[in-house]
């Protein structure tokens, strides 16, 4: 793992950094598309089985010297990780966020940002544009994304989130396959009737590898209630367990955390920074999973890694089934220098049978997958590919 720069930056300093990168802005035409895209694989968790992306969302900001950055919102098919929908991401979009953008001046990507600071939720619309716009600050100074947010590796360590399988014979096949590859973390996704069982038969056929859970909030309050895997789970030298708990259940999660060794890891209950601070003070988890889209945008993102760090607590970033759109977001995002831990980074290819980018990313032998130095999108967007998959399209100048 190289490291290009120094570590001595404050939180602050970074979030800062970035809040005050500046780039004259006129966003002169915006195009939204919803995009049907099945995946490779159905990826099945405590949420249920996914088939696919059937109405995720991308943005192309244009601004008005013609530079223009993607976004995307990688919304899924129901409302269960997170209470956003296809629909309700759309009317942000086109009806609420998006208009009062087009034909104004902005000094800097934050600027943007603050347009949108009263209203409440939207988080994947507001990350769409809040991206995208990034995408086009760094197309136009020509630096790339992490350079802008404080960067400071220029590989990130990866993991894979392995989906619920049939049976354990698959979930080994395939957790063998990853590794031989070089994916340096194993996340399985448990619910009840699948958790104990195939931990542990991960653990015993590959030795000491960084092995974590993630529950998806599937799982009822209570450290022996029947059932509950966690005592078992414990013994098994877990990273973390990611989320066993209901999002907003903070008192649970801290009375569970308190019996447990493992540290908890929190994803759905981190959902704006104020209730990360506040889950933190009150013991619900010891690691933070960083999700822009759940998090509505970069600048919350990096103001989590912030709070975090301060606190030397050990952040990653997850996934959401993202293209290599998103992903490029996420990849500069984890060189910032709290993201110690494996980051969710899979490859498109094995979600998607042809990304939306191209050329797109893939693991290093070595177990990691490299941050882009490309300014503008970590990785192009080859638009034949965006227009095959749309379904529905929206476009303004701003003048209609
Ligand atoms: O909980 O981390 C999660 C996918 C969709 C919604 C929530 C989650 C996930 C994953 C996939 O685990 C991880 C990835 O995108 O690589
Ligand atoms: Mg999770």
């Amino acid at each position: 793992m190289s490291v290009t720069t120094g570590l001595s930056a404050t939180g602050a300093e970074r979030l800062s950094r970035a809040a005050a990168v500046r780039a004259p802005l006129r966003l002169a035409r915006a195009s939204v598309r919803m995009l049907s895209l099945p995946l490779v694989r159905t990826f099945r968790s405590a949420y249920g089985r996914s088939a696919g992306r059937k109405r995720l969302i991308v943005l192309r900001l244009e601004d008005a010297d013609g530079t223009a950055g993607w976004g995307e919102a990688p919304i899924a098919e129901r409302p269960l990780y997170g209470a956003d929908t296809a629909e309700s991401t759309w009317s942000a979009l086109t009806d609420l966020l998006l208009p009062p953008l087009l034909g104004r001046p902005f000094g800097a990507p934050a600027e943007v940002a603050a347009t949108w600071a009263p209203i409440i939720g939207q988080q994947y619309a507001k990350n769409a544009i809040e991206t995208a716009v990034w995408a086009l600050a760094s197309a136009r100074l020509g630096v790339p994304l992490a350079g802008l947010w404080g960067g400071v590796r220029d590989v990130v360590p990866v993991g894979e989130s392995f989906p619920i399988c049939d049976t354990t014979g698959a979930l080994l096949d395939e957790v063998g396959a990853r590794l031989g590859e070089g994916f340096g973390r194993v996340k399985l996704k448990i619910a009840p009737g699948w958790d104990v069982a195939p931990a542990r038969a991960v653990r015993e056929a590959f030795g000491d590898v960084p092995l974590s859970v993630d529950a998806n909030c599937g799982y009822a309050p209570g450290y022996a209630a029947a059932g509950a895997p966690w005592a078992a789970l414990d013994e098994l030298g877990l990273v973390m367990i990611e989320q066993p708990l209901a999002g907003d259940a903070l008192l649970d999660l801290a009375e569970l955390q308190a019996r447990l060794r493992t540290p908890l890891c929190l994803d759905e209950t981190a959902a704006s920074v104020n209730l990360t601070r506040t889950a933190l003070a009150l013991g619900s988890g010891q690691v933070v999973n960083i999700k822009p889209p759940r998090l509505g945008g970069i600048l919350p993102a990096i103001a989590v890694h912030d709070l975090c760090a301060g606190q030397q607590v050990p952040v990653w970033c997850g996934g959401m089934l993202e293209t290599g759109i998103g992903r490029g977001f996420n990849l500069a995002l984890a060189a910032l220098p709290g993201f110690t831990l494996h980051s969710d980074m899979s490859p498109a290819r094995m979600f998607y049978a042809h990304d939306l980018v191209e050329p797109t990313f893939d693991i290093r032998p070595d177990g990691g997958i490299a941050v882009p130095d490309r300014a503008g999108n970590g990785f192009p967007v080859v638009p034949e590919r965006v227009a095959d998959a749309t379904i529905r399209s929206w476009e303004s100048d701003g003048r209609d």
